[in-house]
């Protein structure tokens, strides 16, 4: 393959190009237009600098398109000077372990093949995220010059050579590139055994402690079976849906109570094992079910802070939490408590990255099933779900217990998010609209018991690199510390997602045990009606409820 030359080929921009929260994401019909993938790719080339020679990492969650999708990029990136490129075996590598191999490699960055929790196959999802030398998502300033690119380009580079067997082990050139196909798990596996005590959690495990994992047919199967099954001696079966399909079996690899509702089934049965846990499409995401009781990711977010210091790699103590806006406040109180300090960023986890690399903070999560911390750039699934049995296995508790014990020390937090999913995108946009212009005039409103403290557009100002990112979410605050948080997705592939956030702070251990939707049934009523959610969407009720 090593005489294969590049050639130019022309080509004219697409206009729908632009990164969302989290990458470029869209129907795996638009990715197979003519040259979509191909301009996409060489506009991350030209909008970057100093890759020639240096090393990058690709893979994915071995969705429909992932392996097409590959060979585009392995001859795009040997024709543009790339000098080695790194894949995991059969194109498979999870977020969370992209990001170890990049940092592992000091790697020039990566290409993340995936659409995270959206379904798969040839109707489903794809998605392409560029992730820099810190292992993370691309910051805005990047995300925003790769899509500028692709509004001018005007034609790419690839080498005409065959395809690469990336299911083999081992090294081939294409072009004057070198490939490098590594096992997929090793690497992550090494980093986690750094984190955690794995004897402590083998022996809980031969002392009798039970694990449902659900792999969702994704792409954690592997390493699930690999780190709890082999390595630590969870029971086999232990680890279900292990195989990673194209298209997840026809499920939606989103790990919440709608998509996972089998798991929570099992953890309220009497079958139930000490812990279930799910993950998504690319294993960034956690879902953590003790029996009888399951935790939000809010919370789990917080209890992990509190008992960080159970587990080795942080045996030293968090220098600080991270926690986007809409999450819930569980970890302010941890963070105050520990003496720590706590930032509250934008939606999606390249915010975390600058935080994280400054080493302000150790810990960062968000309220949809994301959690992780300074040991990668990414959220990471099987981490939340490792931390989680370290912690069993330490304090010889329940999951129940633990989170009880926490709430009676911290109080808890009711957190609930309604989403209303694929509704037309105008009237999306006009609720936004009109709710951002009538937020001044909220400000000291009462509706009912509840005062209006504060209502504004949230905007973060970057300590790090002094970035402003506005318009992150419009936020009602009240005076006892309610909240109603409303804002639009963007790792939608299909209209418009409106996400109502809903929050409220509960001290008395008394009180602690209601039902969520009830606890927080006042203000559900209310983010109704402020923001007229049914006139706007059409929609009397949310489509999904976490
Ligand atoms: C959603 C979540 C956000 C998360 C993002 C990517 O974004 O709300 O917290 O970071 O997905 O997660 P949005 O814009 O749809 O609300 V994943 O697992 O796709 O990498
Ligand atoms: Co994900």
């Amino acid at each position: 393959m090593g005489n294969s030359h590049a050639t130019t080929i022309a080509t004219a921009p697409f206009a729908d190009q632009r990164p969302g929260t989290s990458g470029l994401r869209k129907k795996v019909q638009v990715f197979e237009q003519r040259h979509y993938l191909e301009n996409f790719i060489q506009s991350i080339f030209d909008a970057l600098d100093g890759y020639q020679d240096a090393t990058l990492v690709v893979g994915g969650d071995g969705r429909f398109y992932n392996r097409e999708a590959i060979q585009k990029i392995l001859k795009i990136a040997a024709a543009n000077g790339v000098g080695r490129i790194v894949i995991g075996q059969s194109g498979i590598l999870s977020t969370p372990a992209a990001s170890a191999l990049i940092r592992s490699l000091k790697a020039f960055g990566g290409i993340v093949l995936s659409a995270s929790h959206n379904p798969g196959g040839p109707h489903g999802d794809f998605g392409i995220k560029y992730n820099v030398a810190n292992g993370g998502p691309a910051p805005e300033k990047v995300t925003e010059a790769i899509y500028a690119r692709t509004r001018e380009i005007t034609s790419f580079k690839i080498v005409e050579s065959q395809d690469v067997d990336i299911d083999r082990l081992g090294e081939t050139m294409i072009g004057d590139m070198r490939v490098h196909v590594v096992d997929s798990v090793a690497n992550y596996q090494a980093l986690m055994q750094t984190l955690f005590d794995f004897d402590r959690i083998r022996d809980a495990f031969r002392s009798g402690l039970t694990l449902k994992f659900d792999a969702m047919s994704a792409v954690t199967g592997p390493y699930a079976r690999v780190l709890f099954e082999k390595e630590l001696g969870a029971r086999p079966g232990s680890v279900i849906n292990a195989i990673p399909l194209p298209d997840f079996g026809g499920h939606h690899p989103d790990p919440n109570l709608v998509y996972a509702k089998h798991l929570y089934d099992l953890a309220m049965s009497d079958a139930a094992p000490d812990l279930c846990a799910a993950s998504d499409g690319d294993g960034d995401r956690n879902l953590i079910i003790g029996r009888s009781r399951f935790v939000t990711p809010s919370d789990s977010l917080a209890i992990l802070a509190a008992n960080a210091t159970i587990a080795p790699g942080y045996r030293r103590g968090i220098a600080g939490i991270a926690r986007s806006m809409p999450t819930s406040g569980a970890a302010d109180r941890v963070a105050e408590r520990l003496g720590v300090p706590l930032y509250e960023t934008p939606t999606g986890w390249k915010y975390f990255g600058n935080l994280l690399d400054a080493g302000l903070v150790t810990i960062c999560g968000e309220e949809s099933a994301g959690a992780g911390s300074d040991h990668v750039r990414e959220k990471d699934g099987l981490w939340a779900v490792l931390f989680w049995l370290d912690i069993l296995a330490a304090r010889k508790e329940s999951v129940d217990a633990i989170v009880r014990q926490h709430w009676t020390t911290y109080g808890r937090n009711y957190y609930s998010r309604h989403d209303y999913e694929e509704v037309a995108s105008d009237g999306a946009h006009a609720l936004i609209e009109a709710l951002r212009n009538q937020l001044p005039s909220l400000e000291g409103q009462c509706f009912g018991a509840l005062q209006v403290a504060k209502a504004d557009d949230f905007a973060y100002h970057d300590p790090v690199d002094g970035s402003d990112s506005k318009h992150q979410g419009l936020r009602v605050i009240f005076t006892d510390g309610s909240r109603i948080v409303y804002r639009l997705s963007g790792t939608g592939t299909a209209g418009a997602t409106l996400r109502v956030y809903i929050e409220c702070f509960e001290p008395d251990p008394a009180r602690q045990y209601m039902e969520t939707q009830a606890a927080l049934a006042d203000l559900i009523t209310l983010s109704r009606d402020l923001a007229e959610i049914e006139r706007y969407t059409q929609r009397a009720a949310p489509s999904v409820i976490t």
